[in-house]
C-alpha cells in the first residue's frame, strides 16, 4: 500500500468504526450513497462499505437509485440493496416513517461520488442525513474535510474500500474475510476491473493488482467478473452496438467521433438501456480519434452522453460543461430535450475545445 493511502485509509476506518458504534447505540442503520448511471466501481465500493459495517453486527443498506444493471445480477448483492423509489414494503415504510426495519438512517457513507446532485432520487435522503462519510476517487471536489477520502490517483473507490476493510480489520483484530464477504470482495473487484477497463488503463498501478490479487483470494472470481461485464451480451446489444457503430460521424480531422442512438433505435433492436455501453471506448481507440462521444436517449426521454479521450482532452471538464463529471479521460452527463439538438451543441462545443 502507497504511504499516503496508509494515512488516509486508517483515518477514514476510525470514522466508520466511529459511525457504526453511534449508529449501534442509537438502535439505527447506516445508508451507502452513489451516483446514478451505476457503474461496477460505485456499486462494489458500496457494497463493501455494507459489508464492513454489517460485518460488526449493525444495520447497512445501499440506497441505490435505480434498478441495478442486468450484467450485474450475478454478483448476488441483493440482499445489500435498498431502492427508496421501489415498489417494495420497505420502500413504502421509508417513503412514509422515513425507517429501514422501524430504524432512523443515523449514518450516511458515499463511495465514488461526493455530490448528492448526482445521486438520483437518493440525493435529498443523503442531504437529509448529518453524519456523512465520503470515499472517492474523482477529482471534482472543492471542500475537503476529516470525513472525506478523495485521491484522484486511486483507480477506483473500489480499491480504496478494500483499504479501508483492510484497516478495520487491523485495527479491531479481525482478519479481512470477517469484514469483506465473498460477495462483497466480488463486487469490489467487478469496481476494479470497471474502472481499469481490466487493468489496462494508466490508473493501473502494482497495489491495484495486488489488491484485485488479494480479492480473488477473499472470493472474487475474475473470469466471471470479466465475461459477465465485458464480453458477454445479449443479441439485441449487439445488433444495436453494431448499428450505433455504423453510424459513427467523424469531425476535425477525424479526431473526434460522435454517434446519436435515439430510443427508436433502442426499441427496433429490443436492446435495454445499458445496449451500447461498449461503444464508446471502441470509438476512442480509433486510430487518430482523440475524442469519442456516444449520445443515447433513454426511454423516459432522458439523454445521456459518455465522454472518451486518448491523450490530451478533458472529458470531466467537458462534461461539466453540461452538468455532469467524472476523470480525465472518461466521464459523463445527463440531460434532457432533442438527441439531435444536443449533438449540435456537443460538436459546437467540442470544435471550441479540440
Ligand atoms: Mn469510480
Amino acid at each position: 500500500m502507497r504511504e499516503r493511502y496508509k494515512k488516509d485509509s486508517e483515518r477514514t476506518a476510525r470514522n466508520i468504526l466511529s459511525v457504526i458504534e453511534k449508529v449501534r447505540e442509537a438502535n439505527e442503520v447506516v445508508l451507502v450513497f452513489l451516483h446514478r448511471s451505476v457503474d461496477g466501481d460505485c456499486v462494489g465500493s458500496a457494497c463493501g462499505i455494507v459489508s464492513i459495517i454489517r460485518s460488526f453486527g449493525v444495520d447497512a443498506y445501499v440506497a441505490i437509485p435505480e434498478e441495478l444493471p442486468e450484467n450485474m445480477e450475478f454478483l448476488g448483492i441483493s440482499e445489500y440493496l435498498f431502492r427508496p423509489d421501489g415498489n417494495t414494503d420497505a420502500a413504502k415504510e421509508f417513503s412514509i416513517s422515513r425507517t429501514i426495519n422501524g430504524k432512523k438512517a443515523g449514518a450516511a457513507v458515499s463511495t465514488d461520488i461526493s455530490d448528492s446532485s448526482r445521486m438520483g432520487v437518493s440525493g435529498e435522503i443523503f442531504d437529509s442525513i448529518d453524519t456523512k462519510i465520503i470515499i472517492d476517487h474523482h477529482a471534482s471536489v472543492t471542500t475537503r474535510s476529516d470525513n472525506m477520502w478523495i485521491d484522484p490517483d486511486c483507480s477506483s473507490a473500489s480499491e480504496m474500500v478494500y483499504y479501508v476493510a483492510q484497516k478495520v480489520a487491523e485495527i479491531t483484530g479481525k482478519d479481512i474475510s470477517e469484514v469483506l464477504a465473498p460477495n462483497a470482495s466480488k463486487a469490489l473487484l467487478a469496481g476494479i476491473v470497471t474502472d481499469t477497463g481490466r487493468f489496462t488503463f494508466t490508473n493501473t498501478h502494482p497495489e491495484t493488482l495486488e489488491t484485485a490479487g488479494s480479492l480473488i483470494d477473499l472470493g472474487g472470481n475474475i473470469s466471471q467478473v470479466c465475461y459477465n461485464l465485458f464480453d458477454r451480451k445479449s443479441k439485441p446489444k449487439f445488433q444495436l452496438s453494431a448499428k450505433a457503430r455504423s453510424q459513427v460521424r467523424f469531425f476535425f480531422d477525424d479526431k473526434f467521433a460522435l454517434t446519436v442512438v435515439p430510443y427508436s433505435q433502442f426499441v427496433e433492436c429490443g436492446a435495454g438501456p445499458d445496449g451500447v455501453d461498449d461503444v464508446v471506448s471502441a470509438m476512442r481507440d480509433i486510430d487518430g480519434v482523440e475524442l469519442a462521444i456516444v449520445l443515447r436517449e433513454l426511454e423516459n426521454g432522458e439523454l445521456r452522453g459518455n465522454v472518451r479521450s486518448q491523450e490530451y482532452f478533458d472529458c470531466s471538464a467537458f462534461a461539466a460543461g453540461f452538468g455532469g463529471g467524472g476523470h480525465l479521460r472518461a466521464a459523463g452527463f445527463n440531460a434532457s430535450g432533442d438527441i439531435n439538438e444536443l449533438a449540435e451543441e456537443v460538436i459546437k462545443r467540442v470544435q471550441a475545445t479540440l
